[in-house]
């Protein structure tokens, strides 16, 4: 794209005779939209699963996966950690795969972070 002036400050093309594009400078920062990981509780996957999941997909420690398999067995649902889209994607593709193949009816989903 290119503007052309002329002496008195005028696009001598006229206002609309280019093809110049002019935008508002942005004042708010953009930062990528994170994604927040739920597992959900169900009556069926033993304890000990959700647990090794945790520790595999999450990078968890025995203490802490333990203590968020808890959160959900009490609570229904918990987060268990927020990463970019495509991470967040993954995770939840693997943990979905893991579960299936080990025939447990565990569900793993993603949200958007507000
Ligand atoms: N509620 C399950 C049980 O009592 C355990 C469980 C915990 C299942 C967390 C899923 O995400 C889950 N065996």
């Amino acid at each position: 794209m290119t503007l052309v002036f002329n002496m008195a400050g005028q696009n001598p093309n006229g206002p609309e005779g280019d093809d110049a594009v002019v935008t508002k400078t942005r004042t708010r920062t953009q930062r990528p939209p994170m994604y927040k990981v739920l597992l959900l509780n169900d009556d069926f996957t033993p304890m000990e699963f959700v647990v090794h999941v945790l520790e595999r997909f999450f990078g968890m420690s025995h203490a802490m996966a333990f203590d968020i398999m808890l959160t959900v067995h009490k609570k229904g649902v918990a987060v268990v950690g927020v990463f970019s889209y495509e991470v967040a994607e993954t995770k939840v593709a693997q943990v979905m795969d893991f579960a299936r193949r080990h025939q447990h009816p565990l569900q793993c989903t993603l949200e958007k972070e507000e």
